[in-house]
This record gives structure tokens, sequence and C-alpha cells, in this order.
């Protein structure tokens, strides 16, 4: 029996050992400590021994058990301890590896250049104002001193929200200029303001039109404004955005909400008027439209004409910025595609 048990031990331990997972480990307990397994089978036929060999045999069997359990309990920590070695190599953060860089925002490049205009004239003592893209006919043209006939209002020019609400046509405004009429209604001179913003047009897309664009527009308005102030103020305006030695140049045109009106040139910031691709050879850039306020445009918003004058301006933002930048098509200013913005 002892030499038995003795052939029962080398077999378990040899068996334990190649149990590679608690699968195997469970069968094998099974084989040789369950109700039918062969330790049990041996316990079960100590009746068929003598009473002298019982006690004998019966501490043995047991001393056999205990140490298979006991080899059972190690290579089930084995086993236990393996995996969880095996998980940690697979789930192993590696803390030196670089991380991965953030995607950053870049300001779009009309935002960078209005910054700067707007940097500039807040150091004149302007303030920016900003206004709604839904307007009423009335701040958007009749205040302006634009008749009803005026081609400017034309279904091919501007684009009508509604006929006729509360009396008024409602249009996406065409230029910023109802925020100035508001301005004046609601505000005594002095008046400095500069208003940004989005304006509407009914054209055609292409690489220089586009039916939304950006402008920005000044106002001042104060007893004694002259178009000498008007001149005075652009050249220190055009010097901080061009640079020291740009000078400015104005022709006489016609707007109805100034008069006098003028178109304003920059000598070309890149040739210095020598002639160049930026300003197509003639050595100018037209820069801004401008004029002394009307008369008829400051008496509607309640504004005394003969105690107070004005002068206003107007540009284009993205002319400018294409300009600036080099960008060939202005459609790329409102495509928002990344690889287009990370460049500014
Ligand atoms: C009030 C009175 C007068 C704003 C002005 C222009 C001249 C002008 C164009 C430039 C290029 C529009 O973006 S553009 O197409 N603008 O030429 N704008 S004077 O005059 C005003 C504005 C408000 C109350």
């Amino acid at each position: 029996m002892k030499s038995k048990l003795e052939s029962i031990k080398g077999k378990a331990v040899r068996e334990v050992k190649a149990c590679t997972d608690l699968k195997e480990l469970d069968n094998f307990r099974i084989k040789y400590l369950g109700k039918k397994g062969e330790l049990t089978a041996i316990l079960r036929s100590m009746g068929e021994l003598s009473p002298g060999e019982r006690p004998v045999v019966g501490k043995l069997v047991n001393e056999l058990k205990d140490y298979i359990e006991d080899v059972l309990a190690k290579q089930k920590e084995m086993i236990e301890k393996t995996a969880r070695e095996e998980r940690l190599k697979k789930e192993s953060l590696d803390v030196t590896v670089p991380g991965r860089k953030p995607l950053r925002g870049k300001r779009h490049p009309l935002t960078k250049t209005l910054d700067e205009i707007k940097e500039i004239f807040l150091g004149l003592g302007f303030s920016v104002v900003e206004g709604p893209e839904i307007e009423y006919a009335y701040y958007n043209f009749t205040a302006l001193n634009i008749p009803e006939e005026h081609p400017a209002r034309d279904l091919q020019d501007t684009f009508y929200i509604s006929s006729a609400v509360e009396n008024d046509d409602i249009v996406l405004r065409t230029q910023t200029s109802p925020m100035q009429i508001r301005t004046m209604e609601r505000q005594k001179p002095p008046i400095r303001v500069i208003v940004p913003g989005k304006v509407y047009r009914s054209d055609d897309v292409d690489a220089t039109h586009s039916p939304v664009f950006h402008q920005i527009e000044g106002l001042v308005v104060d007893k004694g404004i002259t178009l000498g102030d008007l001149k005075g103020t652009f050249d220190l305006f055009v010097k901080q955005l061009y640079g020291e030695d740009v000078v400015t140049k104005f022709r006489p045109h016609h707007f109805p909400f100034t008069e006098p009106s003028a178109e304003i040139d920059v000598m070309c910031y890149m040739c210095k008027g020598e002639g160049c691709r930026v300003c197509k050879g003639s050595g100018w850039i037209e820069l801004s439209g401008a004029g002394m306020v009307h008369p008829r445009v400051l008496e509607r918003c309640g504004i005394d004409s003969r105690e107070y004058t004005g002068w206003a301006f107007g540009m284009g933002l993205d002319r400018i910025t294409t300009r600036k930048y080099g960008i060939e098509d202005l459609r790329l200013l409102f495509e928002n595609d990344i690889r287009f913005l990370r460049q500014f």
C-alpha cells in the first residue's frame, strides 16, 4: 500500500506541474481528491484492511491528501501569478512614449486683420460696435439717403427676407452702415465708432466675389469735424497698418450717404509706388470709400447738421486680408479648411 501511495504521489506531482490553467487544475483536483477520486477510493476500501493496518494506512493517505492539496494550492497560485503578469505586460503603459500633440486652433486670417485694425482705431479713441445682420430697409437704405428707386435696392443686389413687415422690407444688410444710424439715434455726439461685420450682396461666387463678405466702417460726428480730420485720421491709420512711409490719395467719388465723397488709395506697400503684381502695376491700391456724412443722414437721426458735422468710411476686410497674405482665391476664407487655416 505504501508503495502504491508513493507512486500516486509521484504521478500527482508530475501532473500538477503540467497544469497550465485553472480548468486543468480543477480536473486534477477531481481526479485525486474528488468523490470518485483516487484517494477517496483508497479511503473507502480501508474496510478491507486489518484493524492493525487501518490507522497506519489512514495516516499515510491523509498525509498524501494534505500534500496534494498543498501542491495544488501552490500550482494555483503560480498559474494566477503568471496570468496576472501577462495581463500587466499587455496593459503596461510606457510613460516615456512622446504624447500625442493636441490639435490647436489658430486665429482665422480675417480675425487677425480685423484685430489689427481694431487695435489701431481703439488707440485713436474709437469704440467698436456691432449690430444685426438682418435689418429693416429703412436702416439699410432710407436713413442712408438711398432713394426708393436706387439700383442698390434691386433684387439683383440685395437679399430680401420679406417685404413690408411693420411697413418696411426686411433685408440682409448690404453694408454695416445701419449700425451707425442706430448709434446716432441713441447716442449724442461726440461719436467715434468703428463697425465691423458680415454683409450680404446677391453676387455669384468666384475667386474675387462672395455673397457674404466682411466690412469695417467708421463714423465720427462732433462739432467742427472737417474733411481734414478724415484725411489726418486715415493717414494715421494707414501708416500704422502698412508702415510709416506709406501715403494716401483721395479721388473724388459719389456715395448717396456722404457729400463730398472720395475713394482712398494707398501707395502700394509692396513696391512703394513703383508698380508691381500686388498693385497691378499702378503703384496704388484702392483701400476704402469715405466722405463727409450727408447732412440729410444726420438730420434723420435727430442730429442738427448746422451744429454737427461728421465723416465716415467703409472698406472691405476680405480684400485687405487676401492682399496682405497673398491669398489668391477669396473662397478660401470661407471654407474653413484646416490645411489652409493652419498656415496663418
Ligand atoms: C453713415 C454715413 C456714412 C460709409 C461709407 C463707403 C464710403 C464705401 C465700400 C467700400 C468697399 C463698401 O466693402 S465695400 O464694398 N464702402 O465706399 N462706406 S462711405 O458711410 C457711411 C456710413 C454710415 C451713417
